[in-house]
């Protein structure tokens, strides 16, 4: 008698708003998006501009989740940094001199030079490290295919379709969404996976991605994404129930 587990089949369908996500599981890959020490920890970047960084510790734990589930699925897994080079030459002005912050980008923080690459702030919290394999792709945008070498990567390795985590919702992960949807992607995001320092803008980036038809993208819950991925359900049992949104509470209006 064969032991062998059955074939995945060809599409996952995720339940999700605007409507269901059609998963194609040789096309997806998960993009988590600067979950950094600078945006989540105290003392760094998100900290300096006056962010109450708690909001974000929401996200870690669903993160780590999905990253587990997809982990053992074997799939395509992309990171992303905001970051700078150290003599700032990819931070333009502009960048630099926004915030009433008395200290700014390059500055030195109690996590060394503020979202500078190589300094300890930059890093990707330890509970979400990227392991090896794992493509890692340093951006000194807000969207994560401006000045880097993400849709090359994405090509070679056949990705078509985004289930997208990370931080901060309305800023990095809504630009990048963007972005990635003019290039021809599918991008869904996974809501608990997401945080913003304002939970109203997360709610209302969700309704607009999701909003005439999905025009942004697609939106689903943690519980949805791992009771479709093959193995992943029994995770939902690893998670403490405040972490997970309470099933049928996906933002409704303008998504429909
Ligand atoms: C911000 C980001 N908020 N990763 N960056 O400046 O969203």
């Amino acid at each position: 008698m064969s032991t062998a587990s059955p074939p995945t089949p060809t599409r996952l369908s995720i339940k999700a708003r605007p409507f269901a996500f059609q998963l194609d599981p040789r096309r997806a890959a998960l993009l988590v998006i600067d979950m950094q020490r600078d945006f989540i920890e105290p003392g760094g970047f998100g900290a300096s501009l006056g962010n109450d960084v708690s909001y974000l510790q929401a996200a870690v734990e669903p993160t780590r989740v999905l990253l587990q589930a997809w982990r053992g699925l074997g799939w395509p897994i992309v990171h992303t940094r905001e970051s700078h080079a150290p003599d700032l030459s990819d931070c333009p002005s502009t960048k630099r001199s926004r915030g009433h912050s008395s200290v700014r980008i390059g500055d030195t923080g109690p996590m060394g030079r503020l979202l500078v690459r190589g300094e300890p702030g930059c890093d990707i919290i330890p509970a979400l490290s990227p392991l090896p394999g794992e493509a890692v792709i340093d951006k000194p945008g807000k969207g994560a295919f401006h000045a880097t070498r993400l849709m090359e990567v994405l090509h070679l390795m056949g990705v078509t379709q985004l289930v997208v985590a990370g931080v901060t919702t309305e800023v990095c992960v809504q630009s990048t969404m963007r972005e990635a949807n003019d290039r021809g992607f599918d991008c869904l995001l996974v809501q608990e996976a997401t945080a913003s320092y304002f939970p109203q803008f997360k709610a209302a980036t969700i309704k607009m991605i999701v909003a005439q038809g999905g025009i942004v993208g697609w939106a689903a819950s943690l519980r949805s994404v791992l009771k479709a991925l093959p193995y992943a359900a029994p995770l939902l049992g690893s998670l403490p129930m405040q972490t997970l949104q309470p099933a049928g509470s996906l933002p409704t209006g303008g998504g429909q």
